[in-house]
This record gives C-alpha cells, sequence and structure tokens, in this order.
C-alpha cells in the first residue's frame, strides 16, 4: 500500500502515512530508533540520517504521518507547543509586524509580549470574528496573521479562509493554531492557511503523559526555513514522546468522534442548567458562529467555556466539587478536566488585560474527555447543585 496516497481515509493514514513496516527487521510497529548519530561509510557519505538533532527515523516517521493527517508535506516535531511557536517566530526579523487574535493561550501571548516583541517584532492584537478589523489593522510591515480557532479559552472563530485572502494579499502568511480541533476536525491548509501549529501535548498525542509540538506547511521554501530552524534552534522532539505521538494518531478519529459526542451532550446539559449563565460551545446552535463551524470543521471537539452564574466563589465552589472531571491545566485527553483560566492557563495576563479580552471571574473551561457520558453529567450536576 501507498501509505502518502492521499486518496486513502484519514483513519487509514492514521494508521499507516510514514510508517511502513521497518527496512532492516521487518517490525510493522515503527520502532524507538534510540541513537544520537549514525555511521559514515566515508565522511558525509550516510544512509538517511547523520545525526538525531537534524533528523531520527522515528520522529521521521510521526512528522510524516501529522503532516500526512493536515494535507501536507513537511511537519517538524517540537519539545513543546510553545518551541512550536518561538521556532515560526523565528522566520520573522527585527521590524516584522504579527496581527495576532486578540484571545489566545496564555503563554503564546506572554511570549509574543515578553521575549518576542523585546527583539523587536511588533503586535496588534485584535477580534478576528470579524475579518473587517483585519483589514484595518494590516501595515506596511505585517508578516504574519496569527490565529487560534476555536480561540483559547473563549472559542471565538476565525473565517480562515476570509483572513487567508486578507493576509495574503497584504503580503504577510497566515498561521493557524489548530490545537483545540486536531486535524480530524480541522484542516487549516485547505482553507488557504500557510503554517499550522499543534501542541502534540493536547489531542494528537491524547493521553496527558507528555508535552510536544509541530509545525506543519506544504509551503516547499517555508518548510526549508523551518527545517534549518529546527534543527539549529534545537527544540527537538525526543524520540520516545515521538513514538508516542505516532502511537497516539491511531486514535486520534476514534477518541475525537468520542470526545464530540460526550462534549454534546455535555454542553446541552449546561446551557438547560439555572446555575449556568451561558455555554460557549462551537456545536450548539446557539454558538454565535455556529453556521462558520458547521462550514469550516467536520465536527466540533471537545472543548467549551461556560460562565457560571455568582462568579468567582460559584465558579470555586464548582471546581471543588466536581469527582471524574479534574482540576488541572491542559486540555485533550481522554480524560476531562476543569480549570479557570483567569487563575490558571491566562494568569500570566494583567487583570486589566483579562478584563479586556472578556476573561470573567466566572469563567471556566472544560475539557470534555473520553469516559461514560452519564458520570459526566452526574458529576457537573452534583458540583453545581453545591453553589
Ligand atoms: O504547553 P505546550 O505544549 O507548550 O503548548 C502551548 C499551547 C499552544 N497553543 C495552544 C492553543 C495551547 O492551548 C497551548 C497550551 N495550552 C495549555 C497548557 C492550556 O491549558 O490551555
Amino acid at each position: 500500500m501507498n501509505s502518502s496516497d492521499d486518496e486513502l481515509g484519514f483513519e487509514t493514514r492514521a494508521i499507516h502515512a510514514g510508517q511502513a513496516p521497518d527496512p532492516t527487521t521487518g517490525a510493522v510497529a515503527t520502532p524507538l530508533y534510540m541513537t544520537s548519530t549514525y555511521v559514515h561509510s566515508e565522511p558525509g557519505v550516510f544512509a538517511g540520517y547523520d545525526y538525531s538533532r537534524a533528523g531520527n527515523p522515528t520522529r521521521a516517521a510521526f512528522e510524516h504521518c501529522v503532516a500526512n493527517l493536515e494535507g501536507a508535506r513537511f511537519g517538524f516535531a517540537l519539545a513543546s507547543g510553545c518551541l512550536g511557536v518561538t521556532t515560526v517566530m523565528h522566520l520573522l526579523e527585527q521590524g516584522d509586524h504579527v496581527v495576532a487574535c486578540d484571545d489566545m493561550y496564555g503563554g503564546t501571548y506572554r511570549l509574543f509580549e515578553d521575549v518576542f516583541k523585546k527583539q523587536g517584532v511588533d503586535f496588534s492584537y485584535i477580534d478576528l470574528r470579524d475579518p473587517s478589523t483585519l483589514e484595518a489593522a494590516m501595515r506596511e510591515e505585517t508578516r504574519m496573521v496569527w490565529a487560534e480557532t476555536p480561540t483559547n479559552p473563549l472559542m471565538k472563530l476565525v473565517d480562515i479562509e476570509r483572513i487567508a485572502e486578507i493576509a495574503h494579499a497584504g503580503g504577510a502568511r497566515l498561521m493557524v493554531d489548530n490545537t483545540f480541533m486536531s486535524p480530524y476536525f480541522q484542516r487549516p491548509l485547505s482553507l488557504g492557511a500557510d503554517l499550522v501549529l499543534h501542541s502534540t501535548t493536547k489531542y494528537i498525542n491524547g493521553h496527558s503523559d507528555l508535552i510536544g509540538g509541530v509545525v506543519i506547511t506544504d509551503d516547499e521554501a517555508l518548510a526549508g526555513r523551518l527545517d534549518f530552524l529546527h534543527k539549529s534552534i534545537g527544540g527537538i522532539q525526543s524520540v520516545f514522546d515521538s513514538y508516542l505521538c505516532l502511537r497516539s494518531l491511531k486514535t486520534l478519529a476514534v477518541r475525537m468522534r468520542a470526545h464530540e459526542a460526550n462534549a454534546t451532550a455535555v454542553a446541552r446539559f449546561l446551557q438547560d442548567h439555572s446555575k449556568v449563565e451561558w455555554v460557549a460551545y462551537p456545536g450548539l446552535a446557539s454558538h454565535p458562529q455556529h453556521e462558520l463551524a458547521r462550514r469550516q470543521t467536520s465536527g466540533h471537539g471537545g472543548m467549551m467555556s461556560i460562565g457560571v452564574k455568582g462568579g468567582l466563589d460559584a465558579a470555586r465552589v464548582l471546581m471543588a466539587n466536581v469527582r471524574v472531571f479534574t482540576l488541572a491545566e491542559s486540555l485533550g485527553g481522554v480524560e476531562s478536566l476543569i480549570e479557570h483560566p483567569g487563575l490558571m492557563t491566562h494568569a500570566s495576563l494583567s487583570e486589566e488585560r483579562q478584563r479586556e479580552v472578556g476573561i470573567a471571574p466566572g469563567l471556566l473551561r472544560l475539557s470534555v474527555g473520553i469516559e461514560s457520558e452519564v458520570d459526566l453529567i452526574r458529576d457537573l450536576d452534583r458540583a453545581l447543585g453545591k453553589i
């Protein structure tokens, strides 16, 4: 079977792309190539790999497979999602300008404001839900538009196709952080994005047992530069973590379907609950961008935000009383998590910045896992009853 055949379905490619039986032993599962270096038959002559920072067969299998699932040829696996952000930002130079969504993972915002701004890159943060705001924010020096969709934590959506047109008309690249949707539900490159980033810590690995990232593109020139940055900065993903991510990709489709089914049930339950003020889940008809979600994604994933009545005090009671949901940062694992963005994942944003963006004291974020639906709903119902 030609595993790179684009005609094959997502599930088939997740299991076979980049994963032909091992040429030396015939092993069906891609082996862990735990080696830092490779033999040269004479200086500069080697069988494909010379040093594992530059390339490793286990990592290459994962990079090939995950890129294939995003409909691309080039993937670069990194030691964290933040290293993915860092590597992509090194495509830019002093004096360049980035337009980014105003709501995004707090760690990405911190990297922009406290690291790259100091190195001479300028940033504008805007509400990318309205493409006309991007038109107004573009400058002569704008080289990149940075979008999360859905955004973390407010679950705002960005019209990737429209934003890509505007970015390209202004001479900028569009980078989409696809962590929340995974390639199973959303493929930004097919909608015009130039680069895709995942924190593989989340759905790609899916079992909350590693930190990783990947940057993907189908643009040869960008890939050449990223390859250089990947091996020069050296933020590569370890062999073992690459092996785990590759293993996890095989079940990505079934996991994502299970996350979505549970999240849909949880969102419907919560939106009718008297202690819940609002629920932001793109799969609900009440989400203001539900139509865009239906057009742009093939499903709605496992992430949602809710506002509880009674603000921070009520949110604390809910967090203290869940038993199946775990109070923890991160998302995308098989277990359900709940967290308070204002006090946890987005605590690096000042209170003023949180207010501007809309991170309210009663805001909670749920990552709905793949446990029994009835247990999740009972858990939330019981904990909400304590408010
Ligand atoms: O944690 P790390 O693997 O470095 O990934 C950073 C990152 C990048 N992009 C998005 C959309 C993310 O959500 C994250 C990490 N987010 C969390 C840890 C969190 O709880 O939101």
